[in-house]
């Protein structure tokens, strides 16, 4: 190695000696002697891993750092210090000509830190700019190592992830609980190279063709004159697109469900949507969909809460998601494939598996469950880490490989491009919640906000200089592949296959395989939406892509919408329901959930430190809800009459039957005493804020309990004896009571159904 050594030197010492120093000694240059080095054929002295890249720095839910170097805050220091690392003695006061004076230019403090300051903000994601990450970890069943050379799916592996959650319409800003779909991005950082598989929480898409992406985003944002409304589809534009669009229907069926509207993102099922092609060790192929299951199955608001919430906690998924983790409560799911024949038609039981727009419904391809996902840390910064996260459907490890799913064909294309403008550069990947724990020897150099300090001299292959680095990897070296489908020799076209004509089945078959509750909330969502429509017109277009769906479905809205229901364009299709897509029916753990015990400081509190030990023990939130803050006898109040309301808690217990607040706005009976009218005889008055907070919790088909004086409000509130009212002689017995009847999520008879 002796010339590139004298290269090298020759390099270090400059200063006009290099062409000397070159000449005589470079191989093969004229009048040199003959090399004395081959040409490197097998890897050598390989370049260790940049230094940088360690895994992102994380710490326990309880705050502690897990292996995290000295500087784990992100300081290095106990003095407040510039930019440049000189100590300030302050940061208060502008530089100025005297304490009266005019500001002087000189102060490189006060610019540095306005600077600074000005260019905190970076663009939001065009869209799914509203989201919220956690850390967690993923182990292998090895169910899967039949069908994939990948390494993190042999039985037992765990690999670290990180997962963001967001809405997609609304803007960093926005209500977490309005109607829309939901992101399910998560980032497997295998030894083999990251694994992106960025998904939703619904199965199907908008469109079949990426080049459609900017039209559907475009309709669903808000007005471009007015800009509102803000995370809505509820508006003309979304629905001009969808009812002239129609292989939108199907997708826009799971946002009018209860799918758009979950109660958490930990109830929330995720799907990779499109269809991948896995590879084994053999070289084998199969087709594969992606299945999130969360373990305590999937729920929603009711759209009253949804809205609700949205003005009184509009972080309410955010927080969730964050409390549930501080509170040991970490959420899960098992990841899972449909196994599908890899066949040349690509299509399973006459389902085109290239059209984004169709399920396989569970029936009829099993989900088999490959591993498990436990996300059990949160951010330490929002902004470093769920902010800054950079997901892309091309970070594949060797195992997985794409199909010609022509969404899917375009999505390769656009994240990487968006990180160029929202990360500022292509060195995006060296950020440490993007950069992957596998060793990366790439040859990519330079530009904007590069991190590494490269070295070597010779980032391109082949080379003799830096001894032939980097290496490919042979195939039993863990090297991606890619598999060598045949494309089939075909005319260059704009076109789709007929089998993409197909609109309306699939969108029927998730309507007919809803339960008569879960289609009544689609008839009031759809009510809603198009109702909120200026353009008659529109309406009546959607009407009839809804005849084409289900003429009952149909008929129920445009009564809603007081228009005529259009008669079916199309024959209905003959589908077998998929039970599989109903929310309701089942028993669920209630890990996490939150009960609130409203307690009347001047009644019994007896029992109550006794209840709110078993809610905590049977794994869920117990929160004190009294009139006012501090203490009630020795025990601290979480939420007073002002601060909680009904739509925080997935069921409330009524320990006491608080009184009128003196101040309070007077109750019915003595608004009619001062009207003159004989007031009822009746039991003592209940404040009215915890009378509201049954009725509320009534109308959204929460289970209730109550015992001692609490029954009275049962009473009072006039919900006494109706199902899902849980009178009991003790706490312990109510709360028995009230967390089976929790197990089913909701009280579901309460609801109306006025379609079978
Ligand atoms: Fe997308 C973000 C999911 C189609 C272009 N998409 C984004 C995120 C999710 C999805 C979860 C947020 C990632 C994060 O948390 O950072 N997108 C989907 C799914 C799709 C889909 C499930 C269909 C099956 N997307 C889609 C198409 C295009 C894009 C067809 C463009 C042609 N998506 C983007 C983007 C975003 C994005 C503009 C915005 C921010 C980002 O990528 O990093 O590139």
């Amino acid at each position: 190695s002796k010339p590139a050594e004298a290269v090298k030197n020759a390099v270090k010492t400059a200063s006009g000696k290099i062409a000397d120093a070159l000449t005589p000694e470079v191989p093969g240059a004229p009048g040199s002697a003959p090399p004395t080095v081959e040409e490197p054929t097998t890897p050598h002295d390989p370049l260790p891993p940049k230094p940088e890249q360690g895994a992102p720095r994380t710490r326990t839910p309880t705050g502690a750092e897990t292996g995290a170097p000295a500087t784990a805050n992100g300081q290095q220091g106990a003095y407040l210090t510039t930019a440049q690392g000189a100590r300030l003695r302050d940061t208060d006061h502008s530089l100025k000509a005297g304490p009266r004076g005019p500001v002087l230019l000189q102060d490189h403090h006060l610019r540095e830190k306005i600077t600074h300051f000005d260019h905190e903000r970076i663009p939001e994601r065009v869209v799914h700019a509203r989201g919220a990450g956690a850390h967690g970890v993923f182990t292998a069943y090895g169910t899967a190592e039949a069908v994939t050379r990948a390494g993190f799916l042999k039985k037992g592996r765990e690999t670290d992830v990180f997962v963001r959650f967001s809405t997609v319409l609304g803007s960093r800003g926005s209500a977490d609980t309005v109607r829309d779909t939901r992101g399910f991005a998560t980032k497997f950082y295998t030894d083999e190279g990251t694994f992106d598989l960025v998904g939703n929480n619904m199965p199907v898409f908008f469109i079949q063709d990426a080049i459609k992406f900017p039209d559907i985003i475009h309709a669903a944002k808000p007005h471009p004159d007015r800009e509102i409304p803000q995370a809505q589809s509820a508006h003309d534009t979304f629905w001009d697109f969808v009812s002239l669009h129609t292989e939108a229907q199907h997708h826009t069926i799971w946002n009018m469900s209860d799918r758009g509207i979950p109660r958490s993102y930990r109830t929330m099922e995720g799907f990779g949507v499109h269809t991948f092609r896995l590879v084994n060790e053999a070289g084998e192929t199969v087709l594969v969909k992606f299945h999130w299951k969360p373990k305590l199955g999937v729920h929603s608001l009711t759209w009253e809460e949804a809205q609700m919430l949205s003005g009184m906690d509009p972080d309410f998924h955010r927080r969730d998601l964050y409390d549930a983790i501080e509170a040991g409560a970490y959420p899960e799911w098992e990841l899972g494939i449909q196994v599908l024949p890899d066949t040349p038609e690509e299509t399973f039981a006459d389902i085109d598996l290239l059209d984004p727009t169709k399920i396989v419904p569970e029936e009829l391809a099993e989900v088999q469950p490959i591993g498990k996902l436990v996300l059990n840390r949160t951010p330490t910064n929002f902004f470093a880490e769920t902010e800054q996260v950079a997901f892309h459907l091309g970070h594949l490890p060797p195992g997985i490989d794409v199909t010609n799913d022509p969404l899917l064909q375009g999505r390769l294309f656009s994240y990487v491009d968006t990180q160029l403008t929202r990360l500022g550069g292509p060195n995006f990947s060296q950020i440490p919640i993007n950069r992957p724990h596998a060793a990366v020897n790439d040859m990519l150099r330079d530009g904007f906000h590069q991190q590494a300090v490269h070295a070597g001299v010779a980032p391109y292959r082949p080379n003799s200089l830096d001894g032939g680095n980097p290496f490919p990897a042979g195939d039993d070296e863990h090297a991606f592949l890619d598999v060598p489908v045949t494309v089939a020799q075909a005319p260059k076209v704009r076109a789709n296959p007929a089998s993409f004509d197909d609109h309306y089945s699939q969108a029927r078959l998730f309507w007919l395989s809803m339960s008569p509750v879960e289609k009544e909330h689609i008839i009031r969502a759809y009510t809603f939406e198009l109702g909120k429509c200026y353009h008659q017109a529109i309406k009546e277009r959607q009407l009839q892509s809804l005849a084409n769906i289900d003429p009952v479905l149909c008929a129920e809205v445009a009564t809603g919408l007081g228009l005529p229901a259009p008669q079916p364009t199309e024959p209905l299709a003959d589908v077998t329901p998929s039970p599989a897509l109903s929310q309701v029916g089942g028993e669920w753990p209630s890990d996490g959930r939150t009960v609130g015990i409203v307690v009347d400081p001047d009644g019994d509190l007896d029992s109550i430190d006794e209840v709110r030990r078993a809610v905590f023990e049977a794994g869920m939130v117990p929160l004190l809800i009294a009139p006012h803050g501090g203490l009630v006898g020795d025990l601290p109040v979480q939420r007073t009459f002002a601060t909680g309301r009904s739509v925080e808690f997935d069921a409330v217990l009524l320990a006491g039957a608080p009184a009128p607040a003196p101040d309070a706005v007077p109750a019915p009976d003595a608004k009619a005493a001062k009207a003159g009218k004989a007031a009822k005889a009746g039991p003592a008055a209940v404040d009215p804020r915890v009378l509201l907070l049954v009725e509320e919790c009534w109308r959204h088909a929460k289970a209730i309990g109550a015992w001692g004086a609490g029954v009275t409000v049962l009473e009072q509130a006039g919900v006494a004896g109706t199902p899902g009212i849980v009178t009991a002689g003790s706490g312990a017995e109510a709360l028995t009571a009230v967390r089976q009847l929790m197990a089913a999520h909701r009280v579901w008879e309460r609801f109306p159904a006025s379609v079978a």
